[in-house]
């Protein structure tokens, strides 16, 4: 029975009206839409199929057109990720597109100054710099620095141009700051990137853990499906590891609160008393998998006791949480920044993977497992190989994968760099620090707001020997450094495909004409390779294709047989219905729900993406070892003892720092800050601080308080929160190029990264954002309004009185419920 629809502020009421569902059933639909003013559905000109763009669950979606610009949005009820529900950056985030301060024409730097050129000009000045470093220097010269934000098509391009036609082997992305340690992780235990689990898991689980997963606001739609479940009858039961209160927690049987950078240790404690209990699956463990023995001994030495001590958690608060976990019979896990974004990511990532391993808890409803992705399209530079990887899931060390690639290309094998590990995102700025690296070129990131160390990255990007090309669609904080800034179409200016967390597959189409003269990634990388007048074997143009469906059928070969294989995807599936999931072809025309449901995995030696890396000294593992300890295409259990954070704290900076997201914005705001419905939540950076710790520096909500770290310092307005005592949080949206946001400080003194450090995971070579050691004191009293923390999330005050986070009327969304509806 369909209800009539009603309106709701999805600012204060984040993931909208409740559709209560029980284990097993169908999730209900409900379709979201917002459309600007006083708009109906009748208004609207045409609605161009499209899928979420500001976070990796893939809502899907159709664009609202009207007079030739986009005027809304309302969700797909038909596809299976979001059965037609959005969530507020879904909602509102579009506006942006639409901003007047978008990028409508080249520039270049001319006597210092920034000025407007043309297309011919901006491209001629890149390619004869390119030209002259090639002849001088070599490929090596060339960095590319990608995103998890284009479309597969761009990423398969650029990964063409970089590892075939030029031959560098400077070619990463974003995705090293995000889901590296996913993809690593992924293939320590079964050989390959890939996510085993399904979103569809969640309706069948009894126990749904999150590690290190604040997925209340930065996967709300994911949230409300968990919410659902949450108020129907056989609820899941939650485990929250996250050293905050956030929503999550709040729903939590057992919430874990561990010192940040404390998950190595927590997860092998957890396994101790998983594995002293007998909760395992002694059957599963010796038909599919290598490496337990060595597992069951190292956390043997991790009892309840000690691991509290380590974690500054409660013992007997870790043995319930072992019990939820050790007792589930359907048990789903997802994992992101708060593991992957640390100094033992890998490690601890692939604790989560072994649990699932050795309780026999994979491929089956319900027992799912995420190795969440962030960005809308990270799957995709990982499937393509702008990040690193190579094309396909093909291994850089196995010969024979290097040979399937030159064919592909039709180049020589040796052109492809395969000598060594691809350079890492962290690898590529220390090079274009040292000056071997000449040429830098920046797609859709802001790394000047998002690295780590800002000073540092400044002091990269500024050199006058370092040709910078940013490619964007505003004038970033990193564009301000460029010599050309390349104007790009993004997200609803142009097709393409891409994949969200669980490998599902949308397409998304050019609803309206891009601004001026900006042009699609994929025209500006094309229009490169043909000015550079890149030739395969035979003298015929590298890339061969000269659009996004052409790209995309190309790219169908490359992925051929491969695990992420889209051969039985086409343009034309992917419309109208569903998106679709990887792999899809002869023997799974529909797409496939899980992998591993047969206990056979992508691990083969001949087969897999990676022979793996020791968790603690990243060095890799030889072929003929890894082929040795796992002959068999079985999944891989690696140990790992816990270590202590790079950078302890002390008695000048006594606190630890941790970063990350709220739910209304994304990133460097570059979007949501152009969105007023999302800017007014959240309207510049606060620091939320515990009682206790506040109360002993003298600061209430609203002071202006300084953060320092041995990198800088920043000043951010206090708000009080239940996080635990020791612990800073300070979001990491907040850069410079509004001057609105926010009036504190000096010329560097609002990015949270002007704190962070340069160091990584040895596995992941993943940035590390949640452990810095920081001090904090009051600069000066506010004048009594609080800060602007949101009310409706982790950030939630301890103080009482504030008013809470709302939109009004401008953030009323129509929400259409099918079935019962609370
Ligand atoms: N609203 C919103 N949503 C987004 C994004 C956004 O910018 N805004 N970005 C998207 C992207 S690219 C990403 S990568 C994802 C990230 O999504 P999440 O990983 O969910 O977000 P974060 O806030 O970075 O970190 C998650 C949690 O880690 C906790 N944490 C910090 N240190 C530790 C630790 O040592 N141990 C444990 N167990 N937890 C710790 C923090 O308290 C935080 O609540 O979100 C995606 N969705
Ligand atoms: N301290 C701290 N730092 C962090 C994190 C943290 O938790 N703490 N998280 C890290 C993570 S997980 C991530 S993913 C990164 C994100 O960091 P960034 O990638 O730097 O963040 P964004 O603001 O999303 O930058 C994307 C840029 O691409 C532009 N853009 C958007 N669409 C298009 C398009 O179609 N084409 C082109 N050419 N440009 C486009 C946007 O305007 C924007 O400038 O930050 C990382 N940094
Ligand atoms: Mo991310």
């Amino acid at each position: 029975m369909e209800l009539a629809g009603r309106s709701r502020d999805r600012i204060a009421e984040p993931w909208g009206a409740r559709t209560p569902y029980a284990a097993g059933e169908r999730w209900p639909t409900r379709v979201d839409t917002y459309l600007s003013g006083d708009l109906t559905p009748a208004d609207v000109d045409n609605w161009v199929q499209s899928a979420s763009i500001l976070h990796s669950n893939g809502d899907a979606l159709d664009i609202a057109v009207k007079d030739g610009a986009i005027v809304g949005v309302r969700g797909r009820e038909v596809d299976r990720v979001n059965h037609g529900r959005l969530g507020p950056k879904d909602l509102f985030g579009w506006q942006a597109n639409a901003s007047a301060d978008r990028l409508t024409a080249p520039l270049m730097r001319v006597n210092g100054e920034l000025v407007e050129t043309d297309w011919d000009t901006a491209m001629n000045r890149i390619t004869s710099r390119s030209r002259e470093l090639l002849d001088k220097q070599g490929p090596s010269a060339i960095g590319f620095y990608t995103s998890g934000q284009l479309f597969l098509e761009e990423y398969y391009t650029l990964g063409v141009i970089a590892h075939g036609a030029i031959g560098t082997n400077h070619v990463d992305g974003n995705t090293r700051l995000c889901t590296a340690t996913a993809a690593e992780a992924l293939k320590e235990s079964f050989g390959c990137d890939g996510q085993p689990g399904s979103y569809t898991d969640v309706d069948h689980a009894d126990v749904i853990a999150l590690f290190g997963h604040n997925a209340a606001e930065t996967q709300t739609v994911l949230w409300s499906r968990i919410l659902d479940r949450l108020d129907g009858t056989d609820p899941p039961r939650i485990l929250c590891v996250d050293p905050r209160p956030t929503p999550v927690a709040a729903r939590a049987a057992v919430h874990l609160a561990p010192l940040p950078g404390t998950n190595v240790a927590l997860m092998n404690g957890l396994l101790h008393e998983i594995i002293s209990h007998g909760w395992i699956d002694r059957d599963y463990i010796d038909a599919h998998s290598v490496g337990f023995d060595e597992l069951r001994s190292l956390v043997d030495d991790y009892p309840p006791q000690r691991v509290a001590q380590i974690c500054g958690i409660d013992a007997d608060d870790l043995r319930a949480a072992a019990r939820l976990l050790g007792t589930a019979t359907k048990l789903l896990s997802t994992v992101l920044q708060g593991f992957y974004q640390s100094h033992q990511a890998t490690a601890a990532a692939v604790q989560v993977n072994n649990l699932h391993i050795i309780r026999g808890m994979l491929g089956k409803p319900g027992c799912g497992l995420l190795q969440m992705n962030g960005q809308p399209t990270a799957e995709n530079t990982r499937e393509c190989g702008a990040d690193g990887d190579l094309a396909g899931f093909r291994n850089w060390s196995n010969d024979a994968h290097v040979a399937e690639l030159s064919a592909l290309w039709n180049i020589e094998m040796h052109q492809i760099p395969h000598y060594s590990p691809p350079t890492h995102a962290m690898q590529i700025f220390r090079y274009a620090e040292q000056g071997s690296i000449r040429m830098l070129w920046v797609s859709a990131t802001n790394p000047a707001v998002s690295m780590p160390e800002l000073a540092r990255i400044r002091s990269i990007l500024t050199q006058e020997r370092l040709f910078l090309v940013v490619q964007d669609i505003f004038l970033t904080e990193t564009a301000a450094m460029a010599d050309v800034i390349l104007p790009a179409a993004t997200w609803g200016e142009k097709t393409g495909t891409f994949t969200n967390v669980d490998r599902t597959v949308h397409l998304s189409g050019k609803a309206i004409e891009p601004p001026g003269q900006a042009r699609a990634d994929l025209d500006i990388f094309l229009d490169y390779a043909r000015r550079m007048d890149f030739r395969d074997k035979d003298g015929y143009p590298l890339p061969p294709w000269r659009d996004a469906e052409s790209a995309f059928e190309a790219w169908k070969k490359c992925s051929a047989g491969r695990p992420c294989d889209y051969t039985g995807i086409t343009y034309d599936t992917l419309r109208g219905g569903s998106g679709i999931q990887w792999p899809c072809n002869d023997a799974h025309p529909a797409g496939t729900e899980r992998l591993y449901a047969n206990g056979e995995f992508f691990s083969a030696p001949d087969y897999c993406e990676s022979y793996g890396k020791d968790l603690i000294t990243g060095t890799p593992v030889e072929p003929t070892q890894y082929r040795a300890s796992n002959p068999d295409a079985k999944a891989i259990i690696k140990a790992a003892g816990y270590l202590t954070p790079h950078e302890s704290l002390s008695t000048e900076f006594p606190f630890a720092l941790i970063t990350g997201r709220t739910l209304y914005h994304f990133h460097t705001r570059t979007k949501t800050g152009r969105a007023p419905q999302l800017q007014k939540a959240a309207r510049e950076v606060w620091v939320e601080i515990s009682g206790s710790d506040a109360a002993r520096l003298g600061v209430t909500e609203g002071d202006l308080v300084e953060i320092a770290s041995p990198r800088g310092a920043i000043n951010a307005r206090a708000r009080i929160t239940a996080i635990r005592d020791g612990v800073l949080f300070v979001p990491f949206h907040y850069g410079y190029w509004d001057t609105d946001n926010g009036a504190a400080g000096g010329p560097h003194t609002r990015a949270a990264n002007e704190l962070t450090l340069t160091d990584w995971d040895p596995a992941s070579k993943q940035p590390i954002f949640k452990t810095a050691a920081a001090q904090a004191r009051r600069l000066s009293h506010g004048d009594g309004s609080p800060s602007s923390a949101p009310t409706t999330t982790a950030s939630a005050p301890n103080t009482a009185g504030i008013p809470g986070t709302a939109g009004g009327p401008a953030a009323n969304v129509h929400e259409t419920t099918i079935g019962a509806v609370r």
